[in-house]
């Protein structure tokens, strides 16, 4: 079954969002690195190679639905952030838009009646609840750490050893 040109059109625009995922989260390894906190950056970046990961996949997806795939301007993201908790706030904000998004894309498939693109995006489904999961346990312990300066070396030495897992 071909894809509807708003599911196409849909999707092309979900790819992009997930290169500018990719973006931001580039632009916040490059603030951690600033900031001398190696650790989160070098888990900023693994993150960024996750959306690189799910970009991918749409791409993947549209060209076997015999789609063209183009490429949008990906916004200027921020450059820097208050602290390391309101940067990882505005990661986890950032996850809770992109769900949503996911979950419009869902309620047009089924509305489309695709069942082959709901079954696809299903897998984003899941991992929405994983992205937004690891930033909130992010967020509790970069609360519980607060000010203390050894607290924060010690997390930053523990989120360095973070493997990709997408
Ligand atoms: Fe972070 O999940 Fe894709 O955008």
């Amino acid at each position: 079954m071909a894809l509807s040109k708003t599911m196409s059109d849909a999707l092309n625009k979900q790819f992009n969002e997930e290169l500018n995922s990719a973006y931001l989260y580039e632009s916040m390894a490059a603030d951690f690195y600033a900031k001398n906190l190696p650790g989160f950056a070098a888990w900023m970046t693994l993150q960024a190679g996750e959306e690189r990961i799910h970009s991918e996949k749409f791409h993947r997806y549209l060209d076997e639905n015999g789609e063209r795939v183009f490429y949008a301007a990906i916004p200027e993201p921020q450059a820097e952030w208050k602290s390391p908790v309101d940067a990882i706030k505005a990661a986890l904000a950032h996850e809770k838009y992109i769900t949503k998004r996911i979950h419009d894309l869902v309620r047009l498939a089924r509305k489309d009646d695709d069942i082959a693109t709901e079954t696809f995006l299903g897998w984003y489904v899941t991992e929405q609840i994983e992205e937004e999961s690891t930033a909130q346990s992010l967020i509790d312990k970069l609360e519980m750490v607060g000010d203390n300066k050894v607290g924060l070396y010690q997390l930053d030495k523990e989120v360095s050893t973070r493997q990709q897992d997408a």
